[in-house]
């Protein structure tokens, strides 16, 4: 039995990282390295599904895909969509306050139901809905305004379409080789949707979902992805446009080992539900949180954490309360995260870690409430200063087996007393004398 369950743990995992593997093959890394460079330093980025499905507090459009209710009472939740207590600035000022440099917004989720008006056609909460506003724009204004970049989400498939092959509100479907010319008619409807996305809002980033559904020669992804670039060469794209992407991203699954992308987001729910439903109160505590996002950040990557608004747009307490959390977590401790590297291979500190560009500060992350003498084995660098974020108080350190005639490092262990311990996870400074050199060896003689 445990046999065929390893064979089973093994072909999943072969298959994930071929699915990542190939999502990430036809952009070279070198061209966008530059417009890259905010991505990788921001670290932090709020995710906000925002739709009809908050009306009923029902799965986003998978509540219809998966017949948990029919497609038409699904789509009578437009007429519970207000957006009346829906305060962009507020918004806003919440996702500056919890340190986030970047936000996401769905503008259309697989259910098609667009966040702007759409001229393509009226499935829109501005045509067809209470709203009977852009909700897009204003986000995007108050976001800039707090120098946050904007991220537009959008659903490459579109159940509502008539003309989408995986079309879901009756039978009518049917497959891209049999019908070209109705495929191709979808195609007009996509692009001429993502033409008024870039041209009307400018995204600074394209969060594509859905890719799944057709190849990348039938998105005709590289055409979608010169046409986008062509309006706005800085823009980046994730790695869900069918290999057409810039960035990979990891969904609810935290990675174990180090991803091999070169820049990665695991994006994640505060509960267990990217919208919002009410039922849903498994809400991650703000520790949980910081472990997850310190977690991601000292492997490299960053974190794209959702919130869901209610129907009226009230964002939900408990997520006001993580995002505050973490922004005062990241108000005393941001100087480890933000424009930091990831940090030094396991087995040196038994936590996560980041370094300074120039690798002459080393962040070491204590997991809970760790205090007392603290161990880092294989520095070979003098150490000048060691001190605790936000607070500030300087750490005593000793050296410990350290044998003349040897190369091999002594065992640093530093002291950290209990009473300067931080609410949530306590972050230790090391200000080393020259870039680190790490002992990587298997001891000696
Ligand atoms: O199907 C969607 C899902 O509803 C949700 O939007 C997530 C968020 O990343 N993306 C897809 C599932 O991978």
């Amino acid at each position: 039995m445990v046999q065929k369950y390893k064979l089973v743990l093994l072909t999943l995992i072969a298959t994930c990282s071929l699915l990542f593997a190939n999502a990430q093959t036809k952009v070279p890394q070198d061209s966008i390295q530059s417009k890259m460079q905010w991505f990788a330093d921001a670290k932090l980025g709020i995710f906000i599904h925002y739709g009809i499905y908050a009306v009923n507090g029902i799965n986003e459009s998978w509540s219809f895909h998966n017949k948990e209710i029919s497609y038409p009472d699904y789509m009578k939740q437009l007429n519970g969509f207000t957006a009346s207590n829906y305060e962009p600035a507020y918004l806003a000022g919440l996702i500056k306050a919890s340190g986030a440099r970047y936000a996401v917004i769905t503008t259309k989720h697989h259910d098609g139901v667009a966040l702007w008006p759409t001229k393509q056609n009226k499935l829109n909460v501005v045509d067809a809905s209470p709203a009977k506003r852009d909700l897009i724009a204003p986000l995007f204004e108050a976001l800039r305004k707090n120098n946050i970049k904007a991220g537009a989400y959008y659903s490459l498939l579109d159940w509502s379409h008539p003309d989408y092959p995986g079309f879901l509100k009756d039978s009518a479907r049917y497959k891209v080789k049999e019908q070209p010319e109705r495929w191709k008619k979808f195609q007009v409807f996509l692009n001429g949707q993502l033409n008024e996305l870039s041209k009307n809002y400018r995204p600074d980033l394209y969060w594509f979902d859905g890719d799944w559904e057709h190849s990348a020669e039938e998105w005709n992804a590289t055409s979608i992805r010169e046409s986008l670039l062509k309006d706005n060469p800085n823009t980046i794209i994730n790695g869900r446009l069918q290999g057409y992407g810039d960035y990979e991203t990891p969904e609810q699954n935290f990675p174990v080992s180090r991803p091999s992308f070169k820049w990665w987001e695991l994006c994640m729910t505060t509960n267990n539900n990217w919208g919002y439903q009410q039922k849903d109160t498994a809400w991650k505590t703000p520790y949980e949180v910081i472990s997850i996002f310190v977690d991601a950040v000292a492997n490299g990557g960053n974190l794209l954490l959702d919130i869901g608004p209610k129907a009226d747009g009230t964002i939900p307490k408990e997520q006001v309360n993580i995002l505050t959390e973490l922004g005062k977590w990241n108000q005393r401790n941001g100087d480890a995260i933000f424009d930091r590297l990831g940090g030094i291979p396991q087995g040196h500190f038994y936590g996560p870690t980041t370094l300074s560009k120039d690798s002459t500060t080393l962040y070491l992350f204590l997991q809970a409430k760790t205090s007392g003498s603290v161990m880092l084995k294989g520095l070979d660098s003098k150490i000048k200063s060691i001190e605790i974020l936000g607070n500030g108080s300087k750490l005593p350190h000793k050296i410990v087996g350290k044998i003349s005639w040897s190369t091999v490092p002594g065992l640093v262990y530093i002291n950290v007393p209990e009473k300067n311990l931080d609410t949530y996870m306590t972050v230790l400074k090391l200000q080393l004398e020259k870039p680190i050199k790490l002992y990587r060896g298997k001891g000696g003689l």
